[in-house]
């Protein structure tokens, strides 16, 4: 049916919940068919369903999409949340790439066995090259870029929750990024989303790096 939408991926944040996080904004439904075994994996790609045999996938609109970015671009674009031009479409997606950047070092601690010096790392990336950037883009404005809301809101959104996770306070010194998570917490969505037994995911787990790696076979993933 290509009315409907539905993600394939682990039962945990990682590379989709940034796209869950986008659909939710857009108050488009979906459903997820969550990866849990190895024969599961096996049977996406023998099915040919996996363009570069990874996921996420997303089914939509007929299609069987991969590569995240790709994914997450075509969502914005589709829901009007990508800019009015070219010129604000480079601005969401610059930001949009430096909060991907930062959100990844995250996305990789359940994998990682010593993770204070990357944690140590990631802090002082978010307080000194990151954080300030949003502040000052957000000082004044209500949205990043154009006056209107944005898939870059939603990651910023979603990054500096999955920071505040992990330092608590941290934004103690950006009061404008405080005031934009407080403005992008009224949006009816995006409240319903922060409530418990939506479809935002928990923090990953031992169960989720686990069903990880069994799924691809491995003893540790492949870490830059
Ligand atoms: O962003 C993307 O969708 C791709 N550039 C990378 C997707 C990716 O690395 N997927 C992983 C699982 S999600 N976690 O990191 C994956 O499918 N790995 C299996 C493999 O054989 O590469």
């Amino acid at each position: 049916m290509s009315g409907k939408i539905t993600l394939h991926y682990f039962n945990g944040r990682g590379k989709m919940e940034s796209i869950r996080w986008l659909l939710t904004v857009a108050e488009v439904e979906f459903d997820e068919i969550y990866l849990t075994t190895r024969e599961q994996y096996e049977q996406l790609l023998s099915d040919d369903d996996l363009l570069f045999q990874q996921v996420p996938l997303v089914e939509i609109d007929g299609m069987k999409l991969v590569q995240t970015k790709a994914i997450f671009n075509y969502i914005a674009e589709k829901y009007n949340l990508h800019g009015k031009d070219p010129k604000d479409r480079v601005m969401i997606n610059m930001y949009s790439e430096g909060l991907m950047d930062l959100m990844e070092m995250i996305m990789i601690l359940p994998f990682v066995s010593d993770t204070k010096p990357k944690l140590d790392n990631i802090q002082k990336k978010a307080n000194e090259r990151y954080l300030p950037v949003f502040e000052k883009a957000l000082a004044g404005p209500v949205y990043l870029v154009g006056g209107k809301l944005s898939c870059a809101d939603v990651l910023l959104m979603e990054c500096t929750l999955m920071l505040e996770e992990k330092f608590t306070g941290i934004l103690a010194d950006f009061p404008n990024i405080k005031s934009f998570q407080g403005r992008m917490t009224r949006i009816p969505a995006i409240s319903r989303f922060l409530q418990p037994g939506s479809k935002r995911k928990p923090q990953p787990d031992e169960i989720y790096s686990k069903t990880v790696l069994e799924v691809f076979k491995m003893t540790s993933l492949p870490l830059p």
